[in-house]
């Protein structure tokens, strides 16, 4: 006998077994398990199998009958109220997926690479010189009085300063000025934040991206045309983006990013502000950013912009998550719906 055949009458026997729903527990003992039951035969056989395959065929034969047998044992047991019904579908174990926000990190990465952007990734924890002050936010700015930051216990650095962990992805803007030594530049930097705020919008923990471009010639137009291509890309076609002037110390001049609402189409609903979302912030590279990179603001421009992705995955058509601390509640009910 063939070691397939061999497995074929176990496979055989395990079907048999289900449908012998009538049978008590010591009949299948008996019938099964006894001296002359059927393990006990099919056992014998194994001599007949190749000595190479016979621990391969041997196994499953030894698991079903370990199975039968603590089911006798269990049923005989009269602390064990319930019989095991062996006929019964086995259950099948849960099978996970990707998080939604590293599926909307994987969706953002490719809209972006695909018009020549590089993804980049920079540290979570980092210099206050890359996070501030290099962003034109010296010591003591009040600006830097927005990122509510979490600073580290460890020694500060005479040019670098102290450690924080990054309250925005804009630290990776100077270090990827650094890394390529010169235009152009195409960044999409994607990291984790941090900041001590916690409500129905905000997370201690959360997620940006980081557009960066600095090029001869860069225009407040090219930075226009990419955030219409990423708003058609990522909520679908006849999305708009709109910017509205703002303050950030290393943008000049600065905005703030609106999508129009695709889920009433712009006209207004009571998910959006009159037709609109609001996402995250940009603005032309201010000429200090550019030295702090060592790029003469004299020869290049550029575009910086940053959102959260949180917010901007749950806009998304379909996703009116009205709290976004259930992303990271670990509640398998909330997640298994993406
Ligand atoms: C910034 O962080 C700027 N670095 C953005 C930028 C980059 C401007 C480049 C110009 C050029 P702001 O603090 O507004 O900006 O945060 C941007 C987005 O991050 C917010 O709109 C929001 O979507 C998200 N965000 C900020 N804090 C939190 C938080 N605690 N939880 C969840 N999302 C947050």
């Amino acid at each position: 006998m063939t070691g397939t055949t061999y497995i074929q009458q176990i496979e055989l026997m395990q079907r048999t077994l289900r449908a012998e729903t009538g049978l008590s527990a010591n009949e299948l003992q008996q019938k099964y398990l006894g001296v002359n039951g059927a393990f006990t035969l099919l056992a014998k056989q194994i001599t007949e199998i190749d000595p190479g395959d016979r621990k391969v065929a041997g196994q499953p034969l030894n698991n079903l009958k370990n199975a039968l047998a603590t089911a006798v044992a269990a049923a005989n047991n009269p602390s064990v109220k319930a019989w095991v019904d062996l006929s019964l579908p086995g259950r099948r174990p849960a099978v996970g997926h990707v998080h939604p926000i590293s599926q909307a990190m994987a969706e953002i990465t490719k809209i972006f690479t695909s018009i020549g952007f590089t993804r980049a990734r920079y540290p979570e924890i980092d210099w206050d010189w890359y996070v501030f002050e290099s962003l034109n936010m010296p010591p003591d700015h009040p600006a830097r009085d927005e990122w509510e930051t979490f600073f580290v216990a460890h020694a500060p650095d005479e040019k670098m300063g102290q450690m924080v962990l990054t309250t925005h992805t804009s630290n990776g803007q100077v270090r990827e000025m650094e890394r390529l030594g010169k235009p152009p530049i195409r960044m999409i930097n994607i990291a984790r934040c941090y900041r001590r705020q916690q409500d129905v919008t905000h997370t201690q923990m959360f997620h940006q991206f980081e557009g960066l471009v600095v090029d001869k010639g860069i225009t407040i137009q090219h930075l226009k045309g990419t955030l219409d291509y990423f708003a058609e890309q990522f909520y679908g076609p006849g999305t708009k983006s709109r910017i509205r002037p703002f303050h950030f110390q290393f943008t000049e001049p600065s905005f703030e990013v609106d999508f129009s609402c695709h889920l009433c189409g712009g006209t207004g609903c009571k998910f959006c502000k009159s037709g609109w979302h609001e996402v995250g912030g940009c603005g032309m590279v201010h000429p200090n950013v550019l030295r702090a990179g060592g790029i003469d603001p004299d020869v290049y421009t550029g575009f910086a912009f940053g959102w959260g992705i949180e917010r901007t995955y749950t806009l998304k058509e379909g996703l009116a998550i009205d709290d976004i601390r259930l992303l990271y509640s670990g509640d398998l009910q909330f997640l298994e719906q993406f």
